[in-house]
């Protein structure tokens, strides 16, 4: 905690002397009194959002940089997304933070930000290319590659099968990691000389009783005796997805083998009790970074169009060694 605070002293001080040097400048951003940031996050439906959420809060308290963070919670909605957006700019925030939770229909919103000269920072999720020119820039995952990642331990996994049957729990529909992780997933799977059948796909957005709901339906419909492997866009839902196959009487790790996305400590510990087999890590933890490129932002600095979060994967052997080490 100290640290944080020396460190947010630092860059305070660091920020005072770019602001002299650059003449005084006190329009909008970056003035002395700090900036005023509006963040319109997706909700709480996963341990990775709390996380994520509590990694920028806590990050802009500690830094004397910024004065305000009005954070909004819009429940995995994204009307309420937009109406965050449009009080953040009649209240003339300095910077706009968006985590959007699907990645249409922002046109409308981000032009009038962009009317009214406030910049918007895309957090986590990603939006349509189509409008791309309505952000500077986004800090997040690189969602393709984590499906990539996934699809590239499923065709080692399963090389000698003749043909592995496969169930997606997809996550929100519309959004940038449901789209990604499943696009990332099948160019791997697509690409290889591998025999798959996708029985079934559906979206239990991103939550534990959307997956547990979808993953009892996919039994009730297809059985698990043709199915080799469930893949989850994350935790959550392949958590929820545990359950189902338990309740059912069948051994989630052994009897079908899972894949999940995010790499919680719930997740984790599933994994050293051998119920899922593979952990896509996706990081939440940006918040100090975010920070950084708010202030640059701010002061109008090129910054680049995506910031990646470093992120790695895990298989079975390495689930003991690395629970401890989760932050969410
Ligand atoms: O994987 C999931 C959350 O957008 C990366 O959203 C995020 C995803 C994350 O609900 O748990």
């Amino acid at each position: 905690m100290l640290k944080k605070t020396l460190a947010g002293i630092a860059t305070g001080a660091l920020l005072l002397g770019a602001a002299a040097c650059g003449g005084g400048d006190d329009e909008g951003g970056g003035g002395s009194d700090g900036l005023v940031v509006g963040f319109a996050q997706v909700g709480a439906e996963s341990a990775w959002r709390t996380a994520n959420s509590d990694s920028v809060r806590d990050s802009a308290d500690a830094d004397d940089r910024i004065a305000d963070l009005q954070f909004v919670d819009a429940q995995q909605q994204q009307e309420k997304q937009i109406e965050a957006i449009r009080n953040f700019i009649t209240q003339k925030v300095d910077v706009i933070v968006l985590a959007p939770v699907v990645e249409t229909g922002w046109t409308d919103v981000l032009t009038d930000a962009e009317q009214a000269g406030i910049p918007v920072i895309l957090a986590d999720r990603g939006i349509e290319e189509a409008d791309e020119d309505l952000y500077v820039t986004r800090i997040g995952s690189d969602f393709v590659e984590e499906g990539r990642k996934a699809g590239t331990w499923t065709v080692e996994e399963f090389a000698e099968n003749e043909t592995t049957g496969i169930l997606q729990l997809e996550g929100t529909v519309g959004s940038a990691p449901a789209n990604d992780r499943e696009a990332g997933f099948f160019e791997i799977l697509d690409g290889e000389d591998f025999s798959y059948e996708l029985v079934d796909s559906q979206s239990g957005d991103f939550t534990a009783e959307g997956g547990k709901a979808v993953m009892e339906t996919f039994i009730s419909t297809h059985g698990l005796e043709d199915i080799d492997l469930l893949y989850a866009h994350n935790d959550e839902m392949g958590l929820g997805a545990i359950q189902a196959i338990e309740e059912a009487g069948y051994e989630p790790g052994t009897d079908i083998q899972i894949i999940i996305v995010d790499g919680s400590k719930a997740g984790f510990q599933a994994g050293v009790d051998g119920k899922l087999n593979y952990i896509v890590e996706c990081n939440p933890v940006f918040g100090d970074q975010l920070m950084d490129l708010v202030v640059q932002v701010a002061d109008g600095a090129d910054v680049e169009k995506f910031t990646p979060v470093v992120e790695d994967a895990f298989g079975v052997d390495e689930f003991e060694a690395e629970l401890p080490n989760r932050q969410f």
